[in-house]
């Protein structure tokens, strides 16, 4: 049986969380302070309560995933960030560069499955120029017109920029004109300069990652955000992370989704310990609750695993992402979650969750409902 609002009251007995739990129940907006407290607080399921009040009404029983493939075209990367055991030097012996041949084979995997987004993101490669980027997309979109090309995160957009000696506005312009759709959230890390120096020194910094979302919601491009947690990070730092992204929706709207993405330290530099179960649900329903103006959160089933990211369905997230096919980036760093997973396996974690499987498109319009 669930748990009703006065139940709910009932069962805390901290005044200050109680005010914050009005302002929810209340539909206002929480402060910066009222996260700090959250996370604080060892409140966890009141906190899970609340943000699923949310996201119900936002969302109601509906949990979203799509039929999707990820294609990292290449793991040579000039930034080499600590957190990161994907990337290497070009004279790696793990280095892999994908063909255009091996790319579209892919997509026409992923297409005779009936999937229709494809997820591509990778390295830096110093060998790279600018029109690369370009041909990928119109390559796809000339084979396939009717997958969806999610592509390229802000790191890359950045370093597209200083390559072409373009600015934002141009860069995805072009790659609109050549059949991009969406823009990923990876990239985002942690905004906080201090954390950032220690973990990604190199790449655009957190100005330069949010400018580049700006400038694609402008360009009527919808994009996605991620929060890296679990470094080297402070609770201020993930606030202020989720305060900074609040401001920039408010202004443009052109965020579909909040994805928090659990850290793993195996093959890293940076090395560390995985997140807490607790850590991961809460930091979840927090984002739910603070990022008022977010119409999803994803549970990213390759971070969190199975389990969490099922009972993160009940704590505020209502998406698992997707079919994925071929996850490289967290699998280099340790996660023991598949590679991939079928429609099916999907539809029966969500139905487990007591949630109603729908099946959406990059853009979360319904294809179709497992009921
Ligand atoms: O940007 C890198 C992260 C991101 C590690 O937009 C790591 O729909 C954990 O952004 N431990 C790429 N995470 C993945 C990503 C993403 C995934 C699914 C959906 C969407 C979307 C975006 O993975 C990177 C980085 O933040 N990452 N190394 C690591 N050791």
């Amino acid at each position: 049986m669930e748990l009703t609002i006065d139940d709910l009251f009932k069962t805390i007995s901290d005044s200050r969380l109680s005010d914050i739990a009005q302002k929810v129940v209340n539909e206002e907006r929480i402060s910066e302070e009222d996260a700090l407290y959250l996370f604080e607080s060892n409140e966890l399921s009141a906190i899970g309560h609340l943000a699923e009040l949310v996201n119900r009404r936002k969302n109601g029983m509906n949990a979203y995933f799509i039929v999707n493939r990820q294609i990292n075209p290449t793991n040579v990367c000039v930034y080499q960030c600590d957190f990161c055991a994907f990337g290497v030097k070009k004279s790696d012996p793990k280095a892999y560069e994908l063909s255009l041949e091996d790319i579209l084979r892919k997509v026409e995997e992923t297409y005779k499955a009936g999937g229709r987004e494809v997820h591509m993101v990778g390295g830096i490669p110093p060998h790279w120029g600018y029109e690369r980027y370009i041909q990928l997309i119109r390559a796809i979109k000339e084979s396939f017109p009717d997958v969806v090309v999610k592509a390229w995160t802000a790191i890359e957009i950045h370093h597209m920029s200083k390559i072409s000696k373009k600015s934002y506005e141009e860069v995805l312009g072009e790659l609109k004109e050549a059949g991009l759709e969406a823009l990923p959230g990876g990239g985002a890390e942690i905004f906080s300069d201090r954390a950032r120096r220690i973990i990604a020194p190199n790449k655009a910094n957190a100005e330069e990652y949010l400018e580049v979302h700006r400038t694609a919601h402008r360009l009527g491009i919808p994009t996605n955000a991620t929060m890296l947690y679990g470094h080297v990070e402070t609770i201020e730092e993930r606030v202020e992370h989720l305060a900074r992204l609040r401001e920039i929706q408010d202004e443009t709207g052109g965020f579909q989704v909040f994805i928090p993405l659990a850290y793993w330290p195996e093959g890293t530099r940076l090395g560390g310990r995985r997140t807490s179960s607790v850590d991961d649900l809460k930091t979840i329903a927090i984002s739910r609750i603070f990022l008022d103006n977010f119409p999803h959160i994803k549970a990213y089933w390759v971070t969190l695993g199975e389990k969490v990211a099922q009972i993160a369905l009940n704590f505020g997230a209502d998406d698992l992402d997707g079919t994925i096919e071929e996850e490289k980036i967290v699998h280099s760093a340790g996660t023991m979650a598949a590679y991939g997973h079928s429609i099916d396996r999907l539809v029966s974690l969500i139905k487990k969750a007591g949630k109603v499987p729908v099946e959406r498109d990059t853009f979360y319009r319904v294809v179709k409902v497992y009921n």
